[in-house]
């Protein structure tokens, strides 16, 4: 065989392994779901009365009474316990480029020792997570897009040499030693990197970490940082899942951004891709701070409904990634009916923060259709915040009003240009304005 062949033979069983590893993914779920909207209400109503809490009729009734009542219900049937905030130490911090002439910004390494109450696996006995940081060039506070990258920080910027993470096991979907041509054709051009020089140019500092510095996205590797996470005394089926601890780790990110002179903290925007969608989404609805949420192709467990049969089963996720969630999930396993949550809810603990969600017309799993749903099930609790009703009736593109916002692009399972152009005209458009100094380039007044 020549050495094209070979290549080419290389490829394609590559291109194999990367979309059998991908496991559930929607990769192999090719076939478009509906333009037209499908399915019923989310339910319950998320105003209705829930267990022995009454219905609610005021915001206060909402904060007091359901939003908490709701967060512990999440944490003991699908999440986990969430660990305990107790607050971070920067150990060091690296220049790795200066915003000299041609750099869009400074780009700084922070390494952050979290605190937990308990001492982990890690060394130390806590979890060290290195923090990329972007900040553009000019005058800020800047606003910031956070979010945990997939693959680690090597690949976020392959030509930036420093970046590298701390050395911890990487899930199979991450494709090995695959070339970086082949994740973008597979998973899309920013599969791995968001568009720094966009985000620069827009005046957007970017914030990303690797979650997996403090869990590791493998099962077996994972369970004994969770259970290291996981508070003395929660019930052994509510151990802290993987989702619930990247969720803890993007709030401490959080603490970090807010803490910086340069950054606005009334301006910190969470996104997160498929599982880090699912995290963002979580983080959010625990963490009153983030300003606002783009959670794309997020899926069970994220925005799409699970109570139905639509999308990607409980009994799938909960075995192909047990570690991400509270062993107690794993019981509505073909009975997700029984499940007295649902993903509206959830959303419903943003309100009244923007909330974008992302989806792909082929990507079966991630759910269309039940997230665009969810999004409307969580309309009332935003309404009671005064804010305008989501009547989107159209799924390809936000409607350019109101704080919910949803898009469904052709397209599998993936991070592409026109995912990114669809979230920074949301947040130019929904962000709060700068809280100091001004408005900032880019931003609309
Ligand atoms: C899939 C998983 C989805 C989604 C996705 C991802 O395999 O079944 O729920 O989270 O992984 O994170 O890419």
């Amino acid at each position: 065989m020549g050495l094209g062949r070979k290549f080419v033979f290389g490829a394609v069983l590559m291109v194999a392994g990367l979309a059998l590893s991908a496991g559930g993914c929607a990769l192999q779920r090719l076939p478009n779901v509906s333009k037209e909207i499908t399915g019923p209400p989310a339910s319950p109503p998320v105003l209705a009365a829930f267990q022995s809490d009454p219905a609610i009729i005021t915001q206060q009734d909402w904060q007091e009474r359901r939003a908490p009542l709701l967060r512990i219900r999440f944490q003991s049937e699908i999440y986990g316990a969430m660990p305990e905030a107790l607050g971070f130490e920067i150990v060091s911090r690296e220049v790795l480029q200066k915003p000299e002439k041609g750099a869009i910004g400074t780009i700084e390494r922070i390494t952050i020792a979290l605190k937990t109450s308990q001492l982990g696996p890690w060394t130390g006995g806590r979890p060290v997570v290195d923090m990329i940081l972007m900040t553009p060039k000019g005058k800020g506070p800047f606003p910031v897009i956070a979010g945990g990258t997939f693959c680690g920080n090597d690949v976020l910027l392959p030509k930036q040499s420093g970046t590298r993470t701390a050395d911890m096991a990487l899930p199979p979907e991450c494709g090995g030693d695959a070339p970086e041509f082949l994740i973008k054709a597979i998973f899309g051009l920013h599969a791995n990197a968001p568009p720094w020089e966009t985000l620069a140019e827009k005046g957007y500092a970017l914030a990303s970490w690797h979650p997996g510095d403090v869990v590791p996205d493998v099962p077996l590797v994972a369970e004994p940082h969770l259970k290291a996470l996981t508070p003395i005394g929660t019930p052994p089926d509510q151990r802290t899942g993987a989702i619930a601890a990247w969720a803890w780790t993007t709030s401490r990110m959080v603490d970090v951004l807010s803490d910086d002179p340069r950054l606005d903290p009334k301006r910190v925007m969470l996104w997160g891709h498929s599982r880090h969608g699912k995290a963002a989404l979580l983080a959010a609805a625990f963490d009153p701070r983030p300003a606002a949420v783009w959670a794309l192709q997020s899926g069970t467990a994220g925005a799409a409904l699970g109570r139905d049969d639509v999308g990607e089963p409980v009994a799938d996720i909960t075995s192909t990634f047990p570690h991400w969630f509270a062993p107690a999930y794993k019981a509505y396993a073909g009975k997700q009916a029984d499940l007295d949550v649902d993903q509206h809810q959830l959303i419903a603990l943003l309100a009244p923060r923007p909330v974008l969600i992302g989806t792909g017309r082929r990507d079966q799993w991630g759910d269309p259709h039940g997230s665009f749903r969810a999004l409307k099930g969580a309309d009332p609790v935003y309404q009671l915040f005064g804010m305008p009703a989501f009547t989107q009736s159209k799924l390809r593109e936000p409607e350019d009003k109101g704080v919910l916002g949803f898009y469904m692009r052709p397209g599998l399972h993936g991070i592409h240009t026109e995912d990114w152009d669809e979230a920074l005209s949301f947040f130019d458009r929904t962000a709060p304005k700068a809280s100091a100094n001004g408005p900032i380039s880019g931003l609309k007044p």
